[in-house]
């Protein structure tokens, strides 16, 4: 339709114009005469160039004056042409806007006597004011004082419409040749490709998004600070097992039988299998007698320690059950210090809260080293949290049933403007160590920190629900980028 009366149009004409007034003129949808335009013109069959019309366009109360009249000529006709009106009554005859605007118009053009009796001054004006809005109305061109005047009393408004000025482009015919998208079996069996016209390849053309898969926030976190980890020359350790024996868990870390974190309240225990099947007997035995009788320059916990306990098998409540077995196997070898690390999932059977859910990922550091001291500890601390940004650190002493001295770890975050728990440390207490075999002056400092809150915190999740679970909006996922830490 619209493509055919431009084109024929051009067969007898060299330019239109305006092809605002062309639509118009031919009865065509306005945006039809567009969308023809560009298409045509993206086949060079035309050559269309931008054009603009500034035009003005009456603002309602303009609209409302146009049929109404201004206000300040139905105040004047609100008047008596022979003696005054109380400006009360006055008022109860117009509408309050009206009103008001009309006593200050014909007032300022001395229409009227604006006392508390109103009377008129002249005997007849011309509603100059409505007649130049019908004019805009109509499209027609008024002086710009007018126009000045009228937009100060906002009732007009200025309107930009954009267009096309239109003429044969280097394809021009006066019916678009259908141009072939696609050489087909058909084109070449009937041989009528040789005729056909084939379109332009765009090869700039976007190809459709494919929708690949998208790493989790926690993924992506995860990756970073394994990469700090590894350039800080330490080693992952083997977390592929969520289900931990007591012992390994527990015991081995010389945690009592009877510490309340044991008891099902914080701890999942399994039904099946509810206990380990192996343990290595003689390292049980020596850390059955630190628990029961210390050794070592401790005098243990004086209790009696039940193996059928060790023997329970629960869901990991920290990963530093793997850094036991770790070490209890590096106590095996000729001693050669060591640094490892953990990330994976630790099981609390907590009260779920906005930041606390039944599984979270520990991240866990420690090194193994001879004559290590609480210095090395805030010296690798430091080192370890100025890689992800958090360069301030503060440390309170704290407890660890496995660690002494321990302190968390707290830094400043410019962002939230406030001191944030950032972790919890410690030097692991001979009663683990030297029951595994650790020559007397080999220390290990080691830390912990959970996945979650740094993820929380740097994609600006409040709600652990929103980061992590059946509940978690995959456009959330799609649409976070890398988020680079070491960026407030
Ligand atoms: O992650 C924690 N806080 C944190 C960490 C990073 C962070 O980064 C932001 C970008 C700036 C922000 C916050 N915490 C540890 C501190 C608190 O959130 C705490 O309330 C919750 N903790 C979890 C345990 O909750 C019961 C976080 C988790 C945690 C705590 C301790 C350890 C590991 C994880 C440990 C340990 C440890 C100690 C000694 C030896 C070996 C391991």
């Amino acid at each position: 339709m619209a493509e055919d009366a431009i084109l024929g149009y051009l067969a007898s004409h060299e330019e239109i114009p305006d092809s605002g007034k062309f639509a118009s003129q031919h009865g065509l949808q306005q945006n039809d005469v567009v969308n023809v335009i560009k298409s045509l013109h993206g086949f060079r069959y035309i050559d269309a160039q931008d054009i603009k019309r500034e035009s003005w366009m009456l603002t309602d109360e303009g609209k409302k004056y146009a049929a109404e009249g201004s206000p300040e000529v139905q105040l004047f006709l609100a008047v008596p042409p022979e003696g005054f009106i109380a400006k009360d009554e006055l008022q109860k005859k117009l509408d309050p806007s009206v009103f008001k605007i009309g006593c200050s118009q014909a007032g300022k053009n001395k229409w009227v006597d604006m006392g508390k009796q109103v009377s008129r001054k002249v005997q007849h004006v011309e509603d100059k004011v409505k007649d130049l809005l019908v004019r805009i109305q109509d499209g027609q061109t008024i002086d710009k004082d007018d126009i000045n005047s009228l937009k100060a009393r906002k009732l007009i408004v200025a309107q930009t419409w954009k267009g096309y000025s239109v003429r044969k482009g280097p394809n021009y015919a006066s019916k678009r040749k259908k141009v072939a998208t696609d050489l087909t079996r058909e084109n070449l069996q009937r041989g009528d490709w040789k005729e056909l016209e084939f379109k332009e390849y765009n090869f700039n053309a976007k190809g459709p998004l494919a929708d690949a898969g998208h790493l989790h926030p926690l993924l992506k976190v995860k990756q970073q600070l394994k990469n700090i980890f590894l350039q800080m020359g330490f080693e992952e350790m083997p977390t592929n097992n969520f289900v931990e024996s007591s012992f390994w868990n527990f015991d081995a870390l010389f945690q009592p039988q009877q510490h309340p974190a044991r008891d099902s309240h914080d701890t999942f225990f399994l039904e099946a299998p509810s206990t380990t099947r192996q343990l290595p007997e003689d390292y049980v035995e020596l850390v059955k007698r630190v628990h029961e009788s210390g050794g070592y320059g401790s005098r243990g916990y004086m209790y009696d320690w039940k193996r059928e306990e060790a023997n329970k098998n629960l869901l990991r409540t920290h990963t530093t059950a793997v850094s036991t077995r770790m070490l209890y196997a590096l106590a095996k070898q000729p001693f050669a210090p060591k640094r490892y690390f953990s990330i994976d999932r630790v099981f609390r059977n907590e009260s779920v809260d906005r930041t606390h859910l039944a599984e979270f990922h520990q991240i866990e550091g420690l090194v193994c080293d001879r004559g290590l001291t609480l210095g090395d500890l805030i010296g690798v601390l430091n080192d370890f949290f100025s890689r992800l940004g958090m360069s301030k650190l503060r440390f309170k002493p704290a407890y660890n049933p496995y660690t002494e001295p321990s302190m968390e770890i707290f830094s400043y975050h410019e962002g939230l403007k406030k001191w944030v728990e950032i972790g919890n440390s410690g030097m692991f207490r001979p009663e683990m160590l030297l029951p595994m075999g650790f020559p007397e002056d080999v220390r290990v400092i080691a830390w912990g920190l959970s996945l979650e809150r740094p993820t929380m915190i740097l994609y600006g999740i409040d709600n652990i629900r929103d980061l992590f679970g059946h509940k978690v909006d995959l456009s959330l996922i799609k649409r976070n980028p890398i988020c680079r830490l070491g960026i407030d």
